[in-house]
């Protein structure tokens, strides 16, 4: 059985610096492993408990857990169970990985759960450092960094580990680089802990106990999606700690898609947990998510009682704090976007022309209509702020005839009058308003006039 793990093992290069830290494995919890998986190849499975089994110091694993999640052929699951320490549990029907973790969970027996997908390669001293952080450490939440193993060949790729998990506001994970400071602190000592927003969330190790006391995942969530951040808000909002070890690595494969159905369509599917997510961990800012991502809101996502009641139970903080404090970098749009779409004036629509962080005050322009959001997609807020991501549309700072209309930070930007009679007017200076030229790119200050076709502007 080594030789298949012979066969793919490449030595890890990053994982040079974390050699000289020792850990005393008498100290450390051992560990129960969970791995959920639906119709998963047995090679890549079976890979996945190879590697737990001879990369783990022995004592540390008290057993492993598949879960079978109903696969079409039983014998997947089955005929592993003849590996020391793997026990086989199966679904009559196909529950999804949040359910199947659950059950898995709860027939674990070690003080700590390590959840794995089904497609990993765990490498050497993948564990320790894991189990080192949440032995002492009750309710941190910690992943390995996760290396690639190719699609094409299985061959195991080292990934960056200066990622950590993020997300927009259509909530879908997305890897991304640390901050300027955690990016600093990284090049002094790569073996550093990074905190992240969100955890990718197949990958982690966590107090049994605690997982428990959390509200474990919700149940009511299906087949694959938005539990990774839920868990993550839930994680940070009461109390715990979500964390990345450089110095654990473990390979995954990623695939370009599913290797399974999705019963109700997979669009359905996602929107319905993520907006379970959403509603009980997101207060207000879930309506961002719905101003994103409009068709899930109607996604019936059922009850979400028992999970509030979790939030209640734990006294869990807002989801603005885990904003202030979790996830600084986010950018937040305004809430209550009245109108969003191009701002048009004949064929040429506003555009940020690419910039995105305005430190300084910029000459505001326009640019041909392209139709494809992107630079030119807007948003009128309920305050009457004219915003891209975090730039808004700004009155000069002389306000003469003739001034250049800028971009500048939100934060500081005017704000505007855009009613049905398409003049853009400024609140501040009633009786001015935003022209463009005919001979330039660029909006200037002009008095209003109803008449002067280039002051007349369309959100489309
Ligand atoms: O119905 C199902 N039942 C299952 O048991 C569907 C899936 N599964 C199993 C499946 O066999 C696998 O072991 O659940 C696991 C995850 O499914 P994948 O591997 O098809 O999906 P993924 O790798 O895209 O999943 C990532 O996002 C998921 C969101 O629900 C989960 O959080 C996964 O655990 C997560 N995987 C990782 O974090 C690994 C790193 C990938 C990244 C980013
Ligand atoms: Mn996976």
């Amino acid at each position: 059985m080594t030789s298949i793990l012979f066969d793919f093992y490449q030595p890890n290069l990053n994982a040079v610096p974390c050699r000289p830290k020792e850990y005393d494995v008498s100290s450390l919890q051992p560990t129960s492993v969970i791995i959920t998986f639906h119709n998963e190849a047995r090679s890549t499975l079976l890979r996945t408990i190879v590697s737990v089994l001879n990369r783990s110091p022995a004592e540390l694993i008290e057993e492993i857990i598949l879960v079978d999640d109903a696969s079409p052929n039983p014998q997947d699951g089955s005929l592993l169970d003849k590996i020391h320490k793997v026990k086989v549990l199966r679904n009559d029907k196909r529950e999804g990985l949040m359910r199947s973790r659950v059950k898995g969970a709860d027939a674990a027996s070690a003080p700590i759960l390590t959840f794995l997908d089904s497609h990993c390669e765990c490498n050497t001293g993948w564990l320790e450092p894991l189990l080192n952080l949440v032995s002492h450490n009750r309710t941190h939440v910690v992943s390995p960094v996760i290396d690639v193993i190719n699609m094409d060949d299985f061959r195991y790729v080292a990934a960056s580990a200066e990622l950590r998990g993020g997300f927009e506001w259509n909530l879908v994970f997305k890897w991304e680089y640390l901050s300027p400071p955690d990016r600093r602190d990284f090049a002094k000592d790569p073996t550093r802990i990074i905190r992240t927003p969100i955890i990718a969330g197949g990958l982690f190790s966590i107090n049994r106990e605690y997982f428990n006391e959390l509200g474990k995942y919700d149940v009511q969530m299906d087949i694959w999606g938005g539990e990774n951040l839920e868990i993550s808000f839930r994680v940070w909002q009461c109390g715990g700690t979500l964390e990345i070890v450089p110095c654990s690595r473990v390979g995954h494969v990623f695939r370009k898609q599913h290797p399974y159905s999705f019963p109700g369509g997979s669009g359905a599917v996602f929107a319905k947990n993520t907006r379970r997510a959403a509603e009980v961990w997101m207060d207000g800012y879930k309506e961002l998510y719905y101003a994103k991502v409009p068709l899930a809101k109607a996604v019936p996502f059922g009850s979400i009682d028992d999970r509030m009641a979790i939030r209640e139970r734990l006294q869990c903080k807002p989801f603005k704090w885990y904003l202030k404090n979790v996830y600084p970098d986010l950018k937040v749009p305004q809430l209550m976007v009245v109108r969003q779409g191009s701002i048009q004036q004949g064929h040429r629509c506003i555009d940020t022309m690419g910039k995105s962080v305005y430190r300084t005050a910029e000459p505001a322009q326009v640019f041909q209509c392209h139709g494809a959001g992107g630079n030119q997609d807007w948003s009128l807020t309920k305050e009457g702020q004219i915003q891209h991501d975090d730039i808004c549309l700004s009155m000069p700072a002389s306000l003469f005839i003739g001034a250049p209309v800028v971009f500048q930070s939100c934060d500081q930007a005017s704000k505007w009058y855009f009613n049905k009679d398409e003049l853009i007017q400024s609140q501040d200076k009633p009786g001015f308003c935003v022209s463009a030229t005919p001979d330039s790119n660029d909006l200037v200050f002009a008095i209003c006039d109803q008449d002067d076709y280039l002051q007349k502007f369309e959100f489309d």
